[in-house]
C-alpha cells in the first residue's frame, strides 16, 4: 500500500524546514528519506490522487528509448518536459514574442500573464510537432536521462549503454553488486539546465526477485515523487519480465525531499482521503525485452484512485 508516501507527506508537514530554492518558491524540505514498496503487493500507483499512469509510461519509454527531445512526448500528449524546453526557446536569440521571464512564477499568480504564456506555449507545441528543424534545436534538452543512460560519452569519445549492458549483468551475474546505472556526470552539471534528479539506481537479485533502489538527490513530493515510484516500479517489472525474474522491492532513497509552498493545501486535500486498493500491472508477455515495449503493451488493471489534485509545477 502507498503507508509509507503518506508518512512522508506528513513527515514533512511536520518536521520540514522552510528552504528558499532555485525556483523562487519555497519549500518544506527534509533531507535523507528512505521509503520502500514491496511490488508483490500491488502496482505502487498512489490513490489518493488519480496520477496519469500513461504519462508515466510515455515517459520511461522515452528514457529507454534513449530520445532526449520532447517532440515524441507530445506525440502521446505528455507535457510533463515542455517548460523545460519552452524555457531554452524563450530566452533564445530567435524568440520574438512576449516576454516570458520567470513564467513558471508568474504564470500561476498572474492571469493576464498566464494567458499569454499558454498562447505562447501553444505555439511552440505546434512548431515542435510540425517542424523538423525547430524540433531539432529547440525540443532536445541535451544531457537528461535517455541520453545518460543509453549513451554516456567517455572521454575517448564513444559512448556506453548503461541499461543494455545492466540487463546483461542482471543475466550473466545476477549476485553482482555492480548492478549499477548512474545519470550524474560532474563533467555535464555546470552546463546542464535541469542535472539528473535520479542520480543513481541500482539492481538486486535473490531468491529469483529483482529489486531495485533510487537514489533521487531532489525530490518534488507532491508531483514528482508518485511518478517516480510508478516509473522506477515498472522499469523494474520490465527488465524482470526479460530476464525470467519475479519482482522483489523498489527501494526509494531521496537526498532533499521537499514540499513545495505552493502544493501545501493540496496536501491537506490528499491526507483527508483514504488511501484504497493498489493495482495490478499486466505487461504484455510476449514481450521479450525491455526495449521493445510499446505504450500499448502496458495496462493497469484495478486502478480506481480518488480524484485528481492540481498544482502548478516548479520552474
Ligand atoms: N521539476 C519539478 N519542480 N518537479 C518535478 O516533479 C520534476 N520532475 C521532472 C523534471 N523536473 C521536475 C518532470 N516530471 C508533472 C509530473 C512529473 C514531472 C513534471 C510535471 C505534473 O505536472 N504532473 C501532474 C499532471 C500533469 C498532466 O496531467 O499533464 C500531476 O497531477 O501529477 C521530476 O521527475
Amino acid at each position: 500500500n502507498e503507508d509509507s508516501y503518506i508518512h512522508l507527506l506528513q513527515h514533512v508537514l511536520e518536521n520540514g524546514t522552510k528552504k528558499e530554492d532555485r525556483t523562487g518558491t519555497g519549500t518544506l524540505s527534509v533531507f535523507g528519506h528512505q521509503m520502500r514498496f514491496d511490488l508483490n503487493e500491488g502496482f505502487p500507483l498512489i490513490t489518493t490522487k488519480r496520477v496519469p499512469f500513461r504519462l508515466v509510461v510515455s515517459e520511461l519509454i522515452w528514457f529507454i528509448k534513449g530520445d532526449t527531445n520532447i517532440r515524441f512526448l507530445l506525440q502521446n500528449k505528455n507535457n510533463i518536459w515542455n517548460e523545460w524546453a519552452f524555457k531554452k526557446w524563450v530566452e533564445s536569440s530567435d524568440y520574438t514574442g512576449p516576454n516570458m521571464d520567470n513564467f513558471g512564477l508568474r504564470a500561476p499568480q498572474d492571469e493576464e500573464f498566464n494567458k499569454q504564456f499558454q498562447e505562447q506555449m501553444e505555439i511552440f507545441k505546434g512548431r515542435i510537432l510540425s517542424d523538423d528543424d525547430f524540433s531539432d534545436k529547440y525540443g532536445e534538452l541535451g544531457n537528461v536521462y535517455g541520453k545518460q543512460w543509453r549513451q554516456w560519452s567517455t572521454l575517448k569519445g564513444d559512448t556506453i549503454d548503461q541499461l543494455k549492458e545492466v540487463i546483461a549483468s542482471i543475466k550473466s551475474n545476477p549476485d553482482s553488486r555492480r548492478l549499477i546505472v548512474t545519470a550524474w556526470s560532474p563533467e555535464d552539471v555546470p552546463n546542464s539546465a535541469l542535472p539528473p534528479c535520479h542520480t543513481l539506481f541500482q539492481f538486486y537479485v535473490a531468491d529469483n526477485k529483482l529489486s531495485c533502489q533510487l537514489y533521487q538527490r531532489s525530490g518534488d513530493i507532491f508531483l514528482g515523487i508518485p511518478f517516480n515510484i510508478a516509473s522506477y516500479a515498472l522499469l523494474t517489472h520490465m527488465i524482470a519480465q526479460e530476464c525470467g525474474l519475479g519482482v522483489g522491492e523498489f527501494v526509494h532513497t531521496i537526498g532533499d525531499a521537499h514540499i513545495y509552498l505552493n502544493h501545501v493545501e493540496q496536501i491537506h486535500t490528499q491526507l483527508s482521503r483514504e488511501s484504497k486498493a493498489l493495482p495490478t500491472l499486466k505487461l504484455n508477455p510476449a514481450i521479450q525485452s525491455t526495449f521493445d515495449f510499446a505504450v500499448e503493451d502496458i495496462e493497469l488493471e484495478g486502478y480506481a484512485p480518488h480524484p485528481t489534485i492540481k498544482a502548478p509545477v516548479a520552474v
